[in-house]
């Protein structure tokens, strides 16, 4: 097999993306991976995982988009929610003869078997916005690359950030976690409740799935609501979870940006919009916009470089100093 150059340092930002990424100086053995064929047009898998919020349907379009300029004949599927439908959408384009894969694992463990089947098939494959665990299959090795946002840090980011901006003296929190057994939902908790963990006057009271999506975020918040009706802080994992929250509190006469602190993660723009209201405070961004940034990837493989393991993006946070100026942009 083709030995790949080791990839020089570099940072760069693609314009009109809206994603900053950062190369870093080490890179793990490429020798196992299936090689990219230098050409004119790829045929390119893009396996999504499902299509309930408006993060998910501006990732897909963002790789429609990209399609032509980067010379992609794009077969994208839609997994609907299901880890095992998304398992045989990948089986489906292998059978289809894609050159190269772009997958969003919806969990961390059961989409491993689509990342060695690919492998197997001798298809490159590129994890995009979310990971697989990475005791069984990992970059460098089973597949080429992690393209996405460190959700440890991210929670991180909004503990600290609460932990400035929270004006009572004891927070009650109620965390809305992500798709169980995914690697966001898993980082984002780790990273917040680290942070909180270290000071005393905040509680994490419960913690629940509410699977990323907007209605389970709020059935999950009327029900959290009954047991922990003195709540003055909502983590979600995402926007979607958070404006579902917001439904729900208000529903039950609570006024959200007053008596209780709402803070998440993505930069949607319903959250934005929620921001500039003043019934959010905070949301770290986790940008959908990965087309650009694969296409530039993938040349950059099929050209021999070595790639780093982690592709990091970098994230920007929204706050009332500066949403306004971002909801344009936003989807
Ligand atoms: O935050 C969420 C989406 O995997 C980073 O998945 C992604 C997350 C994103 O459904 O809104």
């Amino acid at each position: 097999m083709k030995r790949r150059t080791f990839a020089r340092a570099s940072a760069h930002v693609l314009a009109g993306a809206g994603i900053a990424l950062a190369i870093g100086t080490s890179a793990a053995s490429a020798q196992d991976l299936p090689p990219l064929e230098k050409k004119e047009r790829y045929k390119v898998g893009f396996s999504q995982m499902e299509s309930n919020n408006p993060w998910r349907i501006a990732e897909t379009k963002s790789f429609a988009d990209t399609a032509e300029e980067c010379g992609w004949d794009l077969i994208s599927t839609d997994a609907a929610g299901s880890a095992a439908k998304q398992v045989a959408d990948v089986d489906s384009m292998i059978a289809q003869g894609i050159d190269v894969l772009f997958l969003p694992p919806r969990e961390e463990k059961p989409l491993i078997p689509a990342v060695m089947k690919a492998k197997a098939a001798g298809i490159p494959t590129f994890l995009v916005d979310r990971s697989v665990d990475p005791n069984v299959a990992q970059a460098g090795r089973d597949y080429v690359a992690f393209l996405g946002s460190d959700f440890i840090d991210q929670g991180r980011r909004v503990a600290e950030w609460t932990l400035e901006n929270f004006e009572g003296d004891e927070g009650i929190i109620v965390e809305l976690e992500g798709t169980t057994g995914s690697s966001p939902a898993n980082d984002r908790r780790t990273g917040f409740d680290d942070v909180m963990a270290q000071h005393d006057n905040m509680q994490i009271v419960a913690s629940q799935s509410g699977d990323f999506a907007r209605d389970q975020g709020r059935q999950v918040m009327e029900t959290l609501l009954q047991a922990h009706p003195d709540v003055n802080i909502v983590y979600a994992h995402n926007d979607e979870m958070a404006i579902g929250a917001i439904q729900a509190l208000e529903l039950a006469g609570r006024k959200p940006g007053e008596d209780v602190l709402i803070v998440s993660i993505d930069g949607t723009r319903d959250a934005l919009q929620a921001i500039i209201d003043g019934k959010m405070g905070v949301t770290v961004e986790s940008s959908p916009f990965f087309g650009p940034l694969a296409c530039d990837v993938m040349k950059r493989y099929a050209d021999g470089e070595t790639i780093e393991p982690w592709v990091q993006v970098e994230d920007r946070i929204f706050t009332a100093a500066n949403a306004a100026d971002h909801i344009d942009e936003a989807y």
